[in-house]
Formats: structure tokens, sequence, C-alpha cells
């Protein structure tokens, strides 16, 4: 990536983008992938700088001599500063304020929040940890890149500890309408915490809006500019901006057309979609806002409205384990098993078995030979920032005759216009639009498709960092053209 950074840069996250841990034989690096690691973890290496992020692996203190993780461990680029959390910590923090309160809120699922005063100051306290690191790592000027939902009053702690350093931080969920977010009895801690930033990015004009209206209606003596999205708060402007995060295409491209990755392609077809038979998958963190439960149902749905279909389509479904100590995650995950017999009972054959579910994580390589070889792919969120996955298959269809079934309420319905559309809400309808994927003509396929590519090759991973970092360095005043 070739953009220009003019000030030292430090990246703020809850994972971090190596885990070190500990095995028989020495020690093990796990590599986190996911969007935002495979974005900035490239432009660290070119540019230099500092990431501090909650050290969790089991030899992490090993390999991190005074906190510090060179990366990469030979001929080091940047700086690892790991954080290290209590038992105590990582439960009232992370499981319990971010994943029990923060995440279903923010999904819109009420029912599911539970928030308490002493999860609230251990969230504080951690905030306040990774805001001290921060502010005693960082250069003087430096551009701060925070992240999400777990490091919401990062930034007013940072400003005060800081107050030359600029910070950008990026919400990665929805943003909930306020008669929702209201809910959080500390929303107008979190609403303060948030606006200790300059640029605050979203995923969505949606979002964008919708946290507009929260500081409207929080602090009404607040002059909050709604044409240009800016936010006036304590001397300073805050820009509020949708910056919608997407992959790097060109790589997912050249991966799926390796020799490897189209062998394995070509094995995903002949063992599950053999005599002529359609495969359809879907690969999601075994997380309720992800409509797995809706989805299993709508594929009951549409065996029963399209009887004729039985024994022709195959469904894969790859769950991810996530968050298991959180109980919620765990009975998800029986729920699904639950209902995936049910199906297989009702519709199976002695030849033919409708849906299968996996449960474990696949090696990127795999993982985008299945969306290369997919004939459809489900992605039924019942809310969602905006979904990686989605943007994944889409990239990984360098033949182009895959449909795409996206949920309307994931971020990344706003750009693929041309996937078809689904309510998760609505099985009957979601049936209806699974045989109309089974049954589309291929033009129309390539077509939907191409129109797809196009919108993510116009904005790839790099182009949401670069704009994010762009606006940051404008309003630090200290943009640089490359
Ligand atoms: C949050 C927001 C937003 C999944 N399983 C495997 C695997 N993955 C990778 C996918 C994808 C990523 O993890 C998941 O990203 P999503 O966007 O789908 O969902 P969340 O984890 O909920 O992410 C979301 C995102 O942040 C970014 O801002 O889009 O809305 O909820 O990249 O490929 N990767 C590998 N093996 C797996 O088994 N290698």
């Amino acid at each position: 990536m070739s953009m220009r950074i003019t000030r030292p840069l430090v990246v703020v996250t809850n994972r971090e983008p190596y885990v070190d841990e500990k095995t028989r034989t020495g020690i093990r690096v796990v590599q986190k992938a996911g969007g935002v690691v495979s974005a900035l973890d490239p432009l660290l290496r070119e540019s230099g700088g500092d990431w501090v992020a909650w050290g969790s692996g089991s030899a992490d203190r090993q390999t991190a001599p005074g906190g510090i993780r060179p990366v990469p461990l030979k001929d080091p680029k940047y700086r690892l500063h790991r954080i290290y959390l209590t038992p105590e910590e990582v439960n009232g923090y992370y499981n319990r304020y971010a994943n029990q309160g923060l995440w279903p809120l923010s999904h819109m699922l009420i029912e599911r929040a539970q928030f308490s005063r002493q999860a609230w100051s251990i969230y504080r306290s951690v905030n306040l940890k990774f805001a001290r690191k921060v502010a005693r790592e960082s250069q003087p000027g430096a551009l701060v890149f925070s992240h999400d939902y777990q490091l919401a009053v990062l930034p007013s702690l940072l400003r005060q500890l800081r107050p030359d350093v600029s910070i950008a931080h990026f919400w990665h969920i929805p943003w909930p309408a306020f008669t929702v977010y209201r809910l959080c009895p500390q929303y107008q801690e979190l609403l303060r915490g948030l606006l200790g930033a300059d640029v605050l990015g979203f995923q969505t004009p949606d979002d964008v809006e919708a946290f507009l209206t929260a500081v409207e209606r929080t602090f009404r003596s607040v002059p909050v500019d709604r044409s240009n999205h800016r936010i006036p708060w304590q001397g300073r402007t805050i820009e509020v901006r949708a910056f919608p995060i997407s992959v790097d295409i060109e790589d997912i491209e050249q991966l799926v057309r390796t020799p490897r990755v189209s062998r394995l392609a070509q094995g995903i077809r002949r063992h599950l979609a053999a005599d002529g038979r359609v495969l359809g998958v879907s690969v999601d963190r075994a997380d309720y806002t992800k409509g797995i439960i809706p989805r299993l149902e709508a594929l009951e749905e549409f065996f029963t409205r399209y009887p004729h279909r039985r024994g022709e389509v195959n469904f894969l479904q790859v769950v991810v384990p996530t968050r298991s100590e959180v109980q919620a995650y765990r009975l998800l995950y029986r729920q699904v098993e639950d209902t995936t017999r049910r199906i297989n009972e009702a519709f199976g054959t002695d030849d033919w078995q409708p849906v299968t579910t996996i449960r474990r994580s696949l090696d990127r390589p795999r993982l985008m030979a299945l969306f290369r070889a997919a004939d459809f792919a489900l992605v039924s969120s019942l809310f969602d920032g905006m979904n990686l996955v989605a943007k994944e298959f889409v990239s990984a269809q360098v033949d182009r005759q895959g449909v795409l079934i996206l949920s309307e309420t994931a971020g990344a319905a706003q750009e693929l216009e041309s996937a078809l559309s689904i309510s998760p809400w609505d099985p009957e309808g979601f049936a209806a639009t699974l045989e109309e994927a089974v049954s589309m003509p291929p033009e129309e396929r390539v077509r939907r498709m191409d129109d797809m590519r196009l919108q993510i090759h116009q904005n790839t991973l790099y182009d949401w960092v670069q704009a994010i970092l762009t606006t940051l360095q404008e309003v630090a005043g200290t943009y640089v053209q490359s």
C-alpha cells in the first residue's frame, strides 16, 4: 500500500494481530485473520509504528520482554505493545460489558443485553489501562487509530492524558436507534468517551445518522451540523463519517486462482456438488446476530414449499467457534445442531443429506476454495455492521457463476445492490428467494456478480484505511499528498 503517513502511527485494538501460544515443543505464532489485521499489519510493516492490544496468548509474556513484541520477530518492522489483563478484567470488560452488554444492544437485540455497574467499572478501568499504555508509547503528535465497542471510552481518556495526539476511532458494528441505545445505563459516558476522538468512523450512512441523533438527543445544547456531519465539542470539531470496510479483492482473486486452491475447490465440488447438485454455503462465527437459525428454518421452508428441490441442493454451514465463555454462545451451537438434525431427518434420504454443519475454523485457502466452489452463499444476519464474508464470497467468485443471498439489514447490503436481498425475519420470502437463486439463468448470475465485483474493486480494504487516515491527517493539519 502506498500511502504517506506524515506522523507516527499507533493502532489500538482489543485483539492483537499476533498471539503467541505455548505448545509441547515450543511456541506457535497464531496470526489473527480478519479485515483490520490484514489491512493494518502491512501498513505498519511499511511505515513502522506501534500497535497496542490485549496480550491474550499463553506465551505472550515470553516473546515480549518489557511488554514489547517485535513484529516480525526476526527483522522487526514495528512494535506490538501487550496489555495483560487478569481473569476478572477479561470477564468484566470483555465477556460481560462488551459482549453481553454493548454487542447485543448495538445489534438491537435488547432482550439479550445485560449491564451492571460492576462490569462497567471494570470496562472503564481497562479502557484506562489501554489509554495509559497508548499515552506512554505515542510519540509527540502521533496519529492514533483505535477500534470498536470494546474501547469506546478510550478516546476521551487518552485525550486527557495526551492532548497533542490526533485520534480516529472506528466503530465496526451497527449504531442502534436512540430509543434502543438509551437503554444502556452508561449511554452518556460512552458518548462522551467516543467524542474524545477527532474522527469517528462508522460502516454506513445510516449508522452516522443514528450516532448524530444520539449526540443531539443526549446533549441538547450541542449544535450538531447534520449536513456536514460535524460535531462541535469542547473547542474541537469532530468529523463523523461512513467508511465502509472492505476486503483485499485482488489478493483473494490471486489466491483462488493458485493451483492449490483451484484443486481444493474442485475437490469440494466433487464431494458436495456431484451429479449436478447445487452447493450452497454459509460461514459465520457462531454468533446469534448472524441469523444461523432463521437461515436453517428458511431452508426447511424451501424444501417444504419446493419438494422437487429435495435431493438437488446441498447446504454446508461452517460455524466457527467464538466467545465460548458466554453462555448464549454455547447454547446457540446446540440449537444449530438440533435444527440441522431435524431438517436432515425430515427430508434426508439414503443418498442425500440436505444440511451439513461443521464446527471448526478453516484456514484461508480452504475458506476461499469453498467460496469459489459454491453456487450460492447465504448471509442472513439479523443485524451486521458490514459482513466481510459477503464481500469475500463475491471476491472469490472469479468464475462469476455464484449467487449471493444477502440480508438487507447487513451493512454490506447498502453497497452490494445486485445481491438477492432477503429479510431474515421472513422465512417464506427467504425460501422464495432461495428458489430464485437456484433457478437463476447463467447470464443473470454473471451480470449480478460483475456488478458486485466492480463495486468491491472500487472500494477495497486499502481504500478504507486510506480514507480514514487521510481524513485524520487532514484534521490533524498534516496532510501531504503522496
Ligand atoms: C465485525 C462486525 C464487520 C470467519 N471464519 C473463518 C474466518 N473468518 C473471517 C471471515 C471474515 C471475518 O472472519 C468475519 O468478519 P465478518 O465481517 O463477517 O463478521 P464479524 O466477525 O462479526 O466482524 C462485522 C467486521 O467486524 C469488520 O468491520 O464487517 O459486521 O460484526 O473476514 O473470512 N477466517 C478464516 N477461517 C475461518 O474459519 N481464515
